[in-house]
């Protein structure tokens, strides 16, 4: 299989691509850095193409699509995966350039790369997008107000693109990982402040990197007739029952 995934240099996408060359898969590997996706390709060898692509600038993505070369040109999977919450300030205190990299690159970007590739899937009649949402798009909590309703979007963005796809054999499920730790995506939250970072995960088990790889490649190698719409996982300490009341 042919699976583009994008943010393959670093977390979940890095250990989806792992996984995926290990079985013998190819892997379009899609992120802004490409050092770091050039650091994996050493290690991956050829199934592994690193591609440079910055989601958040929609304009650029067709023609990213369209030169990508003969051996690696038909998209089997595409794993919407790349995107980042930024900041936990109350909706009163964020920064509003945050609030439009969130939308730029989880909302504009996944819809963009969707938008290039589906059509081509459509018209084989076969296909599987995985799009990466998250528990904040179903359950609300202090701070991740734009970061959870950008995933709320993916959400309902992936059940709607599935309504369409009615009648064809393309499949969609959004994943929706809680707590993982050993990723950048608290770094990256916290603008680079990796003490705070790591308080995100103190204290209890969380769930890793490897192991939403683990469930992105179940998901890729499930059965052509079975479509898991959404697929929510959480560390078991962490739950769901978080309605706060403040207290006189
Ligand atoms: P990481 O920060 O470790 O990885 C994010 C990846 O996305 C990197 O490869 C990064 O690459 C890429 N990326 C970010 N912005 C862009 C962009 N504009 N264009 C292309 N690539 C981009 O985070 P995770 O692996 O933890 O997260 C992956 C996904 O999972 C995200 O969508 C996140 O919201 C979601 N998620 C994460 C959870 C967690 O607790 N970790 C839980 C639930 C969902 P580069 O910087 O090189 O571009
Ligand atoms: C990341 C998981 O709980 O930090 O999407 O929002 S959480």
């Amino acid at each position: 299989m042919n699976v583009l995934i994008t943010g393959a240099s670093a977390g979940f996408g890095e250990a989806l691509a792992r996984r995926l060359v290990a079985k013998g898969h190819q892997v379009i590997g899609c992120a802004r850095r490409l050092d770091r996706l050039n650091a994996l390709a050493q290690d991956l060898g050829e199934l592994f193409l690193p591609v440079v692509m910055d989601v958040s600038h929609p304009e650029t993505i067709p023609k990213i699509i369209a030169d990508l070369p003969e051996f690696f040109k038909q998209i089997d999977v595409l794993v919407n995966n790349a995107g980042l919450a930024l900041g936990t300030e109350p909706a009163h205190e964020a920064d509003l350039n945050d609030w439009t990299r969130m939308v730029d690159t989880n909302i504009k970007g996944l819809m963009s790369v969707t938008h290039a590739v589906l059509p081509a899937m459509v018209a084989r009649d076969s296909g599987y997008i995985i799009n990466v949402g998250s528990i904040a798009g179903s359950w609300p909590y202090f701070g991740g107000n734009v970061y959870g309703a950008t995933k709320a979007f993916v959400k309902q963005f992936s059940l709607n693109l599935r309504a369409d796809l009615v009648g064809t054999q393309v499949r969609v499920t959004n994943l929706e990982p809680g707590n993982v730790a050993g990723t950048e995506f608290s770094n990256v939250r916290y603008h680079g402040d990796d003490d705070k970072a790591a308080q995100v995960y103190s204290g209890f088990k969380n769930m890793t990197g490897d192991d939403i790889g683990d469930i992105l490649l179940w998901l890729i190698e499930s059965p052509a007739h079975i479509n898991v719409n959404r697929l929510e996982v959480m560390p078991v300490a962490q739950t769901y029952n978080g309605l706060t009341i403040a207290k006189q």
